[in-house]
């Protein structure tokens, strides 16, 4: 099996993992979670200095998804590189819970920054590169920001700040799936040309295809070569990928599902 079969097995183990997760609960957010699916499988099981037995590890790479709601995606992903038990995925958003809708550091082993609220997690994964910068540290903090989340002023506060201060640990994606829970983006609030804004704001930028693990393998390494400037890896990706009860959907942001709905698209899945 090469690297990109192997990927590929994985990023499907997750989508399913997701999937049953969501079903157990009855209802979530199918549709960001499994858009960032791949890009969370290259970096959990290519490109992160984590282990998941030592998840405190100082210098580890560190992860933040500014986009909460995608965390049942997280969690899967935990989950299958050993960070706690599968069998805790049942437990999604139940009542005390560990692993709420929303990603929260406080409760979830390996999460490291509670999110939920769109743009604050971007500017926490700022004062972390911030941080490694100071201290001269080895690590890299990767950050998730949605398409609709690239409205909210807050980011683009972070945006200037990281570019001013040439935070080169900082390497952050787009999840650019042109959805947000109204409608497009663009009917919303457009946010079209991304690669140019970032550019303005002093950002390495690259666009690819975010469905593509060795394109994302390929614009990581990229970024990890680039001295001087945070990174902008524009992920081109589609709401809901590879759940086809509602891929590629507006409603596909938060919606019932059902056990069966789940099993019929997993077994699509193959
Ligand atoms: C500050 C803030 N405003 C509103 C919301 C409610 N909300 C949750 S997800 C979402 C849409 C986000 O769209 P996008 O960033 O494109 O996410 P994706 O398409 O990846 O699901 C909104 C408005 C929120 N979580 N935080
Ligand atoms: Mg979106």
């Amino acid at each position: 099996m090469n690297k990109r079969q192997f990927l590929e097995e994985k990023a499907k183990e997750i989508r399913k993992l997701t999937l049953q997760s969501i079903a157990t609960l009855g209802v979530g957010h199918v549709g960001g979670s499994l858009s960032i699916v791949d890009i969370l499988t290259v970096l959990y099981y290519d490109q992160m200095n984590v282990d998941p037995k030592n998840p405190k590890m100082p210098n580890r790479d560190r992860f933040v998804l500014s986009k909460g709601h995608g965390g049942p995606a997280v969690y899967a992903t935990l989950a299958s590189k050993g960070y706690f038990p599968i069998e805790l995925l049942d437990t999604l958003n139940q009542p005390n819970t560990d692993l709420p809708s929303h990603t929260d550091k406080n409760k979830t082993v390996g999460v490291d920054m509670t999110t939920g609220s769109l743009g604050q997690g971007f500017s926490a994964a700022v004062g972390m590169a911030t941080a490694a910068q100071i201290d001269q540290s080895p690590f890299k903090v990767y950050a998730i920001i949605g398409d609709g989340e690239s409205q909210e002023g807050q980011i683009w506060e972070a945006a200037m700040f990281a570019g001013n201060r040439k935070l080169d640990h900082l390497i952050a994606f787009t999840d650019y799936n042109k959805m947000q829970i109204d409608g497009a983006v663009h009917n919303i609030n457009e946010v079209s040309p991304l690669d140019k804004k970032w550019e303005a704001f002093n950002w390495h930028v690259q666009v690819i295809d975010g469905h593509d693990v060795l394109a994302i393998i390929d614009a990581i390494n990229k970024a990890k070569e680039t001295k001087g400037k945070p990174s902008m890896i524009i992920c081109n990706t589609i709401k809901g990928k590879g759940a086809d009860f509602c891929e590629g959907t507006v409603g596909s942001h938060n919606l019932p599902v059902t056990k069966e709905m789940a099993e019929k698209a997993i077994e699509r899945l193959g």
